[in-house]
């Protein structure tokens, strides 16, 4: 008899999972609390642009459910968790969602249900957020199991490697509920790595994450102080780089977002700190980029004038996806809309519009060549690949390059940082 599995939160993790479990031909029971996404997938419609139509088209939208329809999850076999776990505002983990979610569900949980985490927790989260309730009502390893295996999605598809062939970090409460998982994953994943404990999984996400943040505070911090030297960061990695061991070139940015990123490694200060043990680093790496933002705007202010028209090149996190949470851009942009007023525009092919405190500002249309030569200053914020680099070039006054795209271009009217 086909195993039933339960994806609570579509997002980017939730809808690739299930795709994929899907194509397995398991049957998948889908739920969220946002019944606009409900409705969008049940027409066939993706709720996300880095998904089609064509690619959810598999899903079945028969067993697509709104949250207070959890009752359902009594006929899954397997729980995965894929909900956001976000910083509180004084960067302490949220745990609130994957909490609530979980209590809604309780009563409904049956013997012989194999629940996994896929949210990014800090070390230990799993088992105060599961373990603690379920050892009420399951003897868990023997009528109930319990599993911890990090998402590794990565959102606008940056690398050619396929999601099930992203080696996949599984663990468990203990080997029972560790196999229990390794039955089903094994089947969706190519190569799957058994993590020896709950918390060890949890670290290692972490890990991978802070491993990224402090590279790119690294290179963002040596860009401001390459720049006192009147030196051009982006020439002095493609120097670095030419070395062919131990080092792993950063691209520098006008500061970093997404919800993974600037919020993942707080998890692992946070524990430091409940630790006794005081983390500096991590706290440095952050700081860090936060403040490379507001250098990006001062030297944005220095090369404008106040009469300027001015035109942002994408307002998301990152480049290719759609999702504008904790985007450097889009706080760069807010900045000048308030400087500047109705002098200054984005252009964002994936981000349609945007609200800013309760006024929506749409992207313009489309860029060509007359558009881009209306406006006095183009930032480049964002480095969609679906710009027309040639035409931008070629078009624009004077170009504020925060990317690097034009790092090899000598003129004039080019600036970078
Ligand atoms: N960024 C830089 N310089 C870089 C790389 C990124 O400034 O060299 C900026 C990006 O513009 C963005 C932020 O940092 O604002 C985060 O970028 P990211 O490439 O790390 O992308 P994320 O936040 O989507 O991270 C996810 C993570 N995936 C998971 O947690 C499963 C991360 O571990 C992946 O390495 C990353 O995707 C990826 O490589 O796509």
């Amino acid at each position: 008899m086909k195993s039933k599995i339960g994806i609570i939160g579509l997002g980017y993790v939730g809808i690739e999972l299930a795709i994929n479990i899907k194509k397995k031909k398991f049957d998948v029971y889908l739920f969220d609390k946002d019944l606009n996404k409900i409705n969008d997938l049940k027409k066939g419609k993706s709720p996300l642009n880095i998904f089609t139509n064509k690619d959810i088209g598999i899903l079945d939208r028969a067993n697509i459910f709104h949250t207070n329809q959890i009752h359902n999850i009594g006929k899954c076999d397997v729980i995965i968790f894929c909900l956001p776990t976000p910083l509180m505002k004084n960067n302490k983990p949220d745990m609130t969602f994957l909490e609530k979610s979980f209590s809604s569900m309780f009563k409904y949980l049956k013997k012989n249900q194999l629940l996994i985490n896929e949210s990014t927790v800090y070390p230990g989260a799993t088992r105060e957020i599961f373990v603690k309730k379920l050892r009420k009502k399951f003897s868990i390893g023997k009528n109930f199991y319990i599993s911890f295996s990090p998402e590794r999605v990565s959102p606008g598809k940056t690398y050619s490697i396929k999601f099930t062939n992203v080696p996949k970090i599984l663990s468990g409460y203990s080997n029972n509920c560790l196999d229990r998982a390794y039955k089903l994953y094994s089947k969706i994943f190519s190569n799957i790595y058994k993590s020896s404990s709950l918390e060890e999984a949890e670290f290692i996400k972490l890990y991978e994450n802070t491993f990224r943040l402090v590279n790119i505070s690294l290179v963002n911090s040596l860009k401001m102080l390459s720049d006192k030297l009147n030196l051009k960061i982006f020439k002095i990695i493609d120097g670095a780089r030419t070395k062919p061991y131990g080092f792993i070139p950063f691209s520098p940015s006008p500061g970093i977002g997404g919800h993974c990123i600037p919020i993942d490694p707080m998890f692992l200060s946070w524990k430091a700190n409940q630790l006794n043990f005081n983390d500096k680093l991590i706290k440095s790496a952050y700081v860090v980029n936060q403040q490379v933002v507001d250098w990006t705007i001062k030297k944005i202010k220095k090369n404008i004038n106040k009469k300027d028209k001015i035109l942002f090149l994408g307002i998301s996190y990152k480049k290719d996806v759609d999702d504008i949470r904790e985007s450097a851009a889009l706080k760069i942009f807010k900045e000048f809309k308030i400087i500047l007023k109705n002098n200054v525009d984005y252009y964002d092919p994936l981000v349609s519009r945007i609200n800013l405190n309760k006024e929506i500002i749409p992207s313009l249309k489309k860029l060509n060549y007359k558009i881009l030569k209306s406006y006095d200053k183009i930032i480049l914020t964002v480095d969609h690949s679906i710009f027309n680099y040639n035409m931008i070039l070629k078009s624009s006054k004077v170009i504020i390059d925060t990317r690097g795209i034009f790092k090899d271009i000598k003129k004039s009217n080019i600036y970078h940082f």
